[in-house]
């Protein structure tokens, strides 16, 4: 990557660059309010966003990529135990917010910069703090692990101008497109693809704040083309759908739908084709990876399988019983899928990144390649990992919070079909004493982003063990 991250701020086009439900800014005005920001923080080491749906976040976001200061968003639903372990881990000079945000006790350490509402004036140069260099970091994204606390993926200028340029060729996305979705700033997903890509381009985002099948009509109808969605926002787009057809076709007129974060089921699939005319595409990508595969936009995706290798980015399959690193590619079966390219990440913070020695990044995918060379997922080799509404969640961190209630002697936490989430959180609970399910829920969702709260809880007398004592999550009556 040669150049700024946002060529199109050079000589910006007079028409709209975001549009969120709190307001909406230009491209002349986007890097007037995002340079009075970033003024303040130059020469900051990192610098914290909360990462609000919202006009200010985006503002925020960009106004510390023009500074060259790695910005780590916030999940605003995050709990206690994750915010500390965030602001510990990060140790961000400041916290940008918008102004009037209540936040939490947790950042009361940290400096607070409000994040300008209205524009100061019109006319700022946009070559004001240069260009970094493309390994400068650009975005600190926590993302779960199977155990502790989650982990600071740092994703640099250069990987995201790269893995967006490479969507780009995939869907044919031009500074014409108008991308929206409803997605939540503070990952890869709604950040990195929902934000910086339509800025890249120089074209617009337009942000639905929730999702719902009328506003995303209406968002289409005003000139979107490209939607991007969670597979939980298409499964409660086509059962809406079913009942207004005049919607199903207003969304029909757009260019793209495009799907991530977890498996699309063919049901949906082909539900949505019916109801639109429009066969989404479906793509697959990693915090630490970002996006390593696409469906393509001028062929006719494969439904079940999540495209092929971007330009540029390699991605192999390692048999599942592969003892070394350095097995060639398989095409005739499962493996676990190894990515490597410009847009792997540039490790986590304080802590080793575990690539092979030859750099590529176990994924703990597992699929298969298809005759036509595009990857069919099947699965995850970790059964400590939750795919919850797109969400990926560590089935260690759930465990450690509800060891932290008195009445929890031990607990086992899977994930478990569901139709509307992919999969549901469950945990099994062997009690200390008598403790109501509401109350272990309400337990997690104070320590840890609500949505990461049990689902369901089941009382059992004891887990399953093997000889030496380790819990076996597959014996676990399901
Ligand atoms: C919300 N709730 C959930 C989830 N979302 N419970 C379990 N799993 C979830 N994912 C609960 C809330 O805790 C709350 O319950 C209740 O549902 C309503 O909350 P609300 O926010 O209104 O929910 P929603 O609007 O129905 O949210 C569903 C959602 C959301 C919009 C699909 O889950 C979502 O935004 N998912 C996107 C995930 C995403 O962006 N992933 C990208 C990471 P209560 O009040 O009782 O607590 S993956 C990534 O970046 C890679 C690179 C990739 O491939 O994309
Ligand atoms: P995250 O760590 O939150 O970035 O989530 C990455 C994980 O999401 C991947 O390892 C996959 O398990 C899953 N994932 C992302 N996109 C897809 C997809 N299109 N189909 C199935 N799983 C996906």
């Amino acid at each position: 990557m040669t150049g700024p991250l946002f060529p199109a701020l050079l000589d910006p086009p007079d028409r709209a660059a975001l549009v969120f439900p709190d307001g909406a800014l230009t491209w002349p005005e986007l890097p007037v309010h995002a340079h009075a920001l970033g003024a303040e923080l130059a020469g900051s080491r990192r610098v914290a966003v909360w990462a609000t749906p919202s006009l200010t976040s985006a503002v925020g976001i960009v106004a510390a990529l023009l500074a060259g200061v790695p910005a780590v968003p916030l999940n605003p639903r995050a709990g206690l135990r994750e915010l500390e372990h965030v602001i510990a881990d990060a140790a961000p000079d400041a916290v940008l917010a918008a102004p009037g945000t209540d936040l939490p006790t947790a950042l009361s350490s940290v400096r607070r910069l409000s994040i300008p509402r209205e524009s100061l004036r019109r006319g700022a140069r946009v070559d004001r703090f240069g260009t970094p260099p493309p390994d400068t970091p650009a975005l600190v994204v926590y993302t779960s692990g199977t155990t502790g606390p989650p982990k600071g993926a740092v994703l640099s200028r250069g990987a995201i101008a790269a893995n967006l340029d490479a969507l780009a060729d995939a869907w044919a996305w031009t500074a014409d497109d108008v991308l929206v979705h409803a997605l939540p700033l503070f990952h890869v997903h709604g950040l990195v693809l929902g934000v910086l890509g339509p800025l890249r381009r120089g074209g617009a985002l337009r942000h639905l704040g929730t999702f719902d099948s009328e506003k995303l009509a209406g968002a289409v109808d005003a000139g979107g083309t490209l939607v991007f969605g969670v597979p939980t926002h298409y499964h409660r787009l086509a059962a809406e759908l079913e009942t207004d057809p005049r919607a199903a076709a207003t969304i029909g007129r757009a260019r793209l739908l495009v799907s991530g974060s977890a498996a699309l089921t063919a049901v949906d699939h082909a539900r949505l084709q019916r109801l639109t005319g429009l066969a989404v595409r479906e793509r697959y990508g990693l915090t630490e990876t970002l996006i390593l595969t696409a469906a393509r936009a001028d062929e006719p995706p494969e439904p079940g399988t999540v495209g092929r290798p971007l330009a540029g980015t390699d991605v192999r399959l390692v048999p599942l019983d592969a003892a070394t690193d350095d097995t060639d590619d398989t095409d005739d079966g499962l493996g676990t899928v190894e990515a490597r390219g410009p847009a792997l990440f540039s490790g986590y913070l304080n802590r080793p990144a575990d690539l092979t020695a030859d750099g590529w990044f176990r994924t703990g995918d597992v699929g298969r390649w298809t005759p036509s060379g595009a990857l069919a997922l099947v699965g995850r080799q970790a059964t400590d990992l939750i795919k919850s509404g797109g969400f990926k969640l560590g089935a260690g961190e759930i465990e450690n919070a509800l060891l932290e209630h008195p009445a929890v002697a031990e607990v086992a936490v899977v994930g478990v079909p569901d139709d509307d989430l992919g999969e549901r959180v469950v945990a099994y609970v062997v009690a200390a004493e008598p403790v109501a399910e509401r109350e272990l829920a309400d337990h997690v969702a104070t320590l840890l982003a609500s949505y990461k709260r049990p689902r369901e809880v089941r009382f059992v007398t004891e887990l399953p063990r093997n000889d030496l004592g380790k819990l076996v999550k597959a014996r676990l009556p399901r």
